[in-house]
């Protein structure tokens, strides 16, 4: 990279300034004159691209060098966010572009809204995925990410008439300038048909798969460029027909059965599934897993034998990481790989595979848990349903003969569960794979040795432990809200932005009344955008004085949005009968997708939107109260809210929410937590102080016992007069004239069943708010609490995750730490 010309990837204006006038021309075959934005925007693209190359073609040609041990990240989902400010940011070239953009008569800020960002992702596990990418790439810990290039991410989200509506996302219809397609490296992956046994005339024992298609996947490669650090690479598959022409069926004249093949093929990676939907029977979903952890892990052997290794060796130079149970068919695959195509004898081969594998759980949630029905998975894999069979044979021999398991033992535990037509329990695939298995946070790690993997964690305990989630500090405050991370800077010098620790610093500040006021005008202005946001979204105007109260998350039952929205019922009806004599003028503001399938989670959008309508309007309500619901919530739009926010709802039921990320991201921002003792809220509270957080509700142990015994939801509306004016409210057809029993399925839920239980946390949730109130009134003292929240998120960033992956699981240092 020496040999570069640097004027080609300098970091002056001028240098800029030259190369995107030069990639106009040479890329985009433009000059300023006739230039459209999406030109401008493309050609900064471009020009931002081929200085991050430069880092990024440094650290590989590093590891190859120094032959490190590398992290091999795979994950069917990925949230990158835009990539353009971000790239910026890391380069340390954001003023620099700006300026270079402006004597051009540019405004570098409409370019970086022209880009439309890969939603690659459902929501809090994708991101994670990328942050954590952000966060190897900052450190230095070398890596590669192996995830899947859909044609068409997560839906866009229109709302109509208050209900969502699904279109198709086309974040590649203007190209993608941040990818460079490698056509060299792509690999053979074979679908369905038969295995056969044989016994060669020297006695080897030898499988052969004969699949009935075979596909081809080729890489797309992002580079992913760390703060002020190294490289990283996020390696994105896609399916492609093997031969443009099926010349056998072309020489018959079946030219068109040829195309139809290629499509097919295609087919594979067209589409992202939502993943909060019922999946046993989806075929092609199954099919897509496989795809990319074949691909991936074909990848890895390539790279390891390229440095000439033995394939002996693989767990000493790979730690592959499994990000929820999505890539576990990785363990089947790599024991085929080694078994079947290098004729690796089975015990070293499971030595290996073992060594390699770590697996993160991401949920409790028993309907969540991955399984794949025996009929589909012998339909488009056979030599792998083999391979399973044979794995959780000798590990049930195992049970059997070393720990003297019982039956029931042995039953809960296997890899296959018998019932029905009888599936694979993927998360024990993983964990039998794996040499360490971690949840994502300090509660959800107990749980998980608790309930889900219980005989697992008793059998090997050292094989469990914990790696609380973080998010990346570089994202979420230093380009959301750049403000804040002025004053921050201005404050505490720049350190914070890789050791976040340092925020801690601002605990001096805390009580400062100059710095306060500083701290209240930023977030007042960052209010302000946000409601010119809104107002131009949806046509309604907030006050940017109201307290700004922040909802946004994937929509589900457990995560309780119908909670809040009771709530904001109960002041509604409060006002009407004039109880609103102190009352703290709030906007409730909600973003969030539902699954195309999920009945429930629709009708709660539709709820909040017929609460909204019913509020915005009204003029006896609309000064105290605003009810917002922001469309297709993305990495884009939330760097826009979180910096907004007074205060953050983290209200799921206690021991469903596995971490959650969201609450970090506000609470970084300055927001004030109402929440669960849930996920990672727990860690948060701890390092927050319970004086500067609003705690409410059942605690998982509590829920627990009540399940148990016999919980009486409607109990709790006989016995709590507003939360029977609310439920009441609920079904007396006000919210939906045109169709009054509209509301109905929710009601009847919560009264009769409430398996999240809302009605049973409803009185404390109102308490817990009047706090809030109370608390909010004295504004230096809130202010004063914002800054303490700020100052001690220093435990949740993603570098500290990924420095505890590096030390508890991999086992690999950082550049940094090296000589
Ligand atoms: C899947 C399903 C499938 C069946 C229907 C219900 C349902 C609900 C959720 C899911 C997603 C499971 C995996 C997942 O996305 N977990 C999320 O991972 C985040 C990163 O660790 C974490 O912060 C969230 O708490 C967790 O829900």
């Amino acid at each position: 990279s020496k040999t570069i010309k640097s004027k080609r990837i300098g970091l002056s204006k001028n240098d800029i300034k030259d190369s995107f006038l030069e990639n106009l021309f040479f890329h985009i075959g433009r000059v300023p004159k006739g230039a459209t934005i999406m030109d401008y925007y493309q050609a900064l693209a471009y020009t931002v691209r081929d200085r991050v190359f430069k880092e990024f073609v440094t650290t590989v040609k590093r590891i190859s060098d120094e032959d490190l041990r590398v992290v091999a990240y795979l994950s069917a989902e990925y949230l990158p966010g835009p990539h353009l400010a971000n790239n910026l940011l890391s380069l340390g070239i954001t003023e620099q572009t700006a300026a270079a953009m402006a004597e051009l008569g540019i405004d570098m800020e409409e370019l970086i809204l022209q880009e439309e960002e890969p939603g690659l992702g459902n929501g809090g596990l994708g991101r994670l995925a990328s942050c954590y990418l952000d966060s190897m790439a900052t450190i230095g810990i070398p890596s590669i990410a192996y995830g899947i290039r859909y044609e068409f991410g997560i839906f866009e989200q229109h709302i109509k008439n208050g209900l969502q509506e699904e279109y198709t996302d086309k974040w590649l219809q203007y190209g993608n300038p941040w990818e460079v397609v490698r056509s060299e490296i792509g690999y053979n992956i074979m679908f369905g048909g038969s295995t056969k046994h044989v016994t060669d005339s020297n006695g080897n024992f030898t499988v052969n798969w004969i699949p009935d298609s075979k596909l081809r996947g080729t890489a797309y490669d992002t580079p992913i460029l760390g703060y002020k650090g190294y490289g990283s690479i996020l390696r994105l598959w896609r399916a492609e027909a093997i031969d443009t022409f099926d010349f056998s069926a072309y020489n018959k004249g079946d030219y068109y059965k040829a195309v139809q093949e290629k499509i097919l093929s295609e087919n594979i990676t067209k589409v992202l599934y939502p993943n909060d939907e019922q999946e046993t029977g989806k075929e092609l979903r199954l099919k897509q897993q496989y795809f990319f952890v074949s691909c991936s892990l074909q990848d890895l052997i390539r790279l390891h034998l390229l440095q000439g290794r033995i394939l002996d060796t693989l767990h000493e130079k790979f730690a592959i990481q499994l990000n929820d149970t999505h890539p576990a068919i990785a363990v089947a695959e790599l024991m085929r790989l080694l078994v079947d195509d290098y004729q690796i004898d089975w015990d070293k081969s499971w030595n290996i595979t073992q060594r390699c594998f770590g697996y993160t759980n991401h949920t409790l949630l028993p309907e969540a848990l991955e399984k794949w029905s025996i009929p589909l998975f012998r339909r488009v894999l056979p030599r792998h349903l083999e391979i399973i069979y044979e794995i959780n044979h000798r590990f049930v021999q195992e049970l059997k003969y070393q720990h003297g398991c019982s039956d029931e033992q042995l039953s809960r535990m296997a890899l296959i569960d018998h019932s029905g037509e009888g599936s694979i329990r993927m998360a024990h695939l993983a964990t039998v794979g794996s040499h360490k298995v971690n949840g994502v946070s300090a509660l959800h790690s107990e749980l998980l040795k608790k309930h889900v993997l219980y005989d697992f964690a008793q059998l090997w305990p050292d094989k469990f432990c914990n790696v609380t989630n973080g998010i990346s500090p570089r994202r979420f405050i230093a380009l959301s809200n750049p403000l804040l991370t002025g004053l921050i800077t201005e404050t505490i010098g720049s350190g914070w932005l890789t050791d976040l620790k340092e925020l801690s610093k601002l605990e001096n500040m805390a009580e400062d009344p100059t710095f306060q006021n500083k701290w209240m005008a930023i977030k007042q202005t960052n209010k302000a955008s946000l409601s010119d946001h809104i107002k131009l979204e949806t046509g309604i105007s907030v006050d940017p004085s109201m307290m700004f109260d922040v909802h946004v998350k994937r929509i589900h039952e457990y995560k309780r949005q119908h909670l809040n929205v009771l709530n904001i019922l109960h002041l509604y009806l409060q006002i009407k009968k004039g109880n609103n004599k102190d009352m703290i003028p709030m906007a409730f503001i909600f973003a969030g997708k539902a699954a195309p399938g999920y009945f429930m989670a629709k009708l709660i959008i539709k709820l909040i939107t017929a609460v909204g309508d019913l509020i915005n309007q009204d003029t006896e309500v609309n000064d105290k109260l605003k009810v917002i619901f922001l469309p297709d919530f993305s990495v884009k739009k939330a760097q826009h809210i979180y910096p907004a926010a007074d205060l953050s709802e983290q209200i799921s039921m206690a021991g469903k929410e596995a971490s959650g990320t969201g609450n970090m991201k506000l609470s970084l921002n300055g927001a004030l937590t109402i929440g669960t003792l849930d996920g990672a809220n727990v860690e948060m509270m701890e390092e927050i102080g319970m004086d500067n957080f609003f705690l409410f509700g059942l605690n998982a142990e509590e829920v627990q016992h009540k399940k148990q015994g016999n919980y009486k939801p409607g109990d709790h509306y006989v016995h709590n007069l507003h939360l029977r004016e609310v439920m009441d409210f609920l079904i007396s057809g006000a919210l939906s004239p045109e169709n009054p029993k509209l509301f109905q399925p929710i009601y009847e839920q919560l009264l009769y069943d409430d398996p999240y239980m809302i009605m049973a946390d409803f009185e404390s949730y109102l308490i817990s708010r009047a706090k809030v109130y109370e608390e909010w009134g004295n504004q230096s003292n809130w202010t004063k609490k914002s800054i303490i929240n700020v100052a001690r998120m220093g435990k949740f960033s993603s570098d500290r995750s990924i420095q505890d992956y590096s030390s508890l699981i991999w086992k690999i240092d950082s550049f940094q730490n090296r000589p």
